[in-house]
């Protein structure tokens, strides 16, 4: 097949999802075209199969902000129109799939049928939850839900939401995310441990875009509870709109010694490795990518007890969940975990085998078998 994605490159779960569903199609065989306003950060080497198209939206004085959504739109039309792209594949329902709905209709008077490409669509979250909740997105949510060929979403919950806040006319089918368990696999790098001034203490870990959702705050609390009976370290990866606060806050504390802020890094599997706990305290998250890809690498996971969470970590068994800003559970269940090697262990190994449950090659056959559908039904 020939298939389009459209995605953000930038930090975060979906553009990631986006990026690594589109290298495994081309490893099958398939013609991947990624669209998006940078490579996206997951790209990695060449591939033969995978083409890249930059979209840049036009500058000028009198546009108070430049038109991405229709540039986009543009470059997808051209791009179906010459490489013949049986599927757009939309990830985020605002703008990624309303610029491939116009793109369709910009190609209207060339394929009468309107159906060059099928526009499949996968929702993530943020999409819904947030851009899709703000009444001035709510109908052109909707509208492109309902024009869409097939629509996805990565957890039952995010499904059962967006019936909920869109009543939607299409079906949505339930595509969780993924993890390739070749590549995130656990490989201690004694060197890095060093490098990190490890030491023999335990490592916490939690990897994100430090959006409000995440609550860094909670995090910064919980292991500030932590370090007076445990030595530990924290490594936070990842930069955004609530880094600078923690930065102050882990200063009050006096706890600077024992954090890291790392920033954007893209290869976490060293990271990962070196961890012995992933802290993800989300007030709302629709998976919660990170947290299966520091499963897959033998890392037990403290979150939240909303959103996707429970579909794929089992409290007492993969780490815990518990209620969003309880942050006393929170401090409770680490410290439990951290200080029970046995507990640690089982944890950790439960967590490997339930990552299996997720691997990529499983859910890109699922995207494989959407996509021909879609096809057929064309
Ligand atoms: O979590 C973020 O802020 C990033 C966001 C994104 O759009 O990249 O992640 C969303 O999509 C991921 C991939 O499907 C999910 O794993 C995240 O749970 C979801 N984020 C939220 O729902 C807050």
């Amino acid at each position: 097949m020939k298939i389009g994605i459209s995605c953000h490159h930038t930090y975060g779960g979906s553009g990631a999802v986006a990026t690594e569903l589109g290298k495994a199609l081309a490893s099958k065989g398939h013609t991947v075209h990624f669209f998006s306003q940078g490579a996206p950060f997951r790209m990695g080497s060449f591939s033969p199969n995978i083409f890249y198209h930059e979209v840049e939206a036009m500058h000028y004085p009198l546009f108070d902000c430049p038109f991405h959504s229709l540039a986009l739109a543009s470059k997808i039309a051209e791009v179906a129109w010459y490489e013949e792209l049986d599927v757009v594949h939309a990830h985020y329902a605002i703008p990624h799939a309303m610029s491939a709905m116009l793109a369709r209709q910009m190609l209207e008077d060339r394929c009468p049928d309107a159906s060059c490409f099928r526009l499949a669509t996968t929702l993530h979250g943020t999409d819904i939850t947030v851009v899709g909740a703000d009444s001035s997105m709510q109908a052109a949510v909707r509208l492109v839900i309902n024009k869409s060929d097939g629509v996805t979403a990565v957890s039952e919950y995010l499904k059962d939401e967006t019936v909920r806040m869109f009543l939607p006319k299409k079906d949505i089918a339930v595509i969780p995310n993924f993890v390739d368990t070749s590549l995130f696999t656990r490989s201690v790098n004694p060197d890095l441990r060093k490098e990190l001034g490890l030491g023999s203490g335990k490592t916490v870990i939690h990897i994100s875009n430090f959006r409000p959702v995440k609550c860094i705050g909670d995090i910064v609390k919980v292991f500030h509870g932590l370090v007076d009976s445990i030595d530990a370290t924290l490594l936070l990866v990842g930069d955004g709109p609530e880094r600078s606060e923690a930065e102050t806050q882990v200063r009050r504390l006096g706890i600077t010694s024992r954090v890291r802020f790392l920033g954007k890094i893209n290869e976490i599997v060293p990271l990962l490795s070196v961890s012995d706990l992933m802290l993800m305290p989300s007030n709302a998250e629709s998976f919660g990518l990170a947290a299966l890809e520091a499963m897959a690498c033998g890392v037990p996971v403290i979150g939240t007890d909303v959103g996707g969470f429970p579909e794929f970590i089992e409290d007492g068994r993969h780490g815990f969940l518990c209620r969003p800003g309880d942050v006393a559970s929170m401090t409770g269940r680490a410290r439990q975990l951290l200080s029970d090697g046995g507990m640690w262990h089982a944890f950790s190994d439960a967590c490997v085998l339930q990552a299996r449950r997720y691997e990529t090659a499983l859910l890109v056959d699922r995207y494989e078998a959407f996509y021909r559908e879609l096809m057929q039904e064309g």
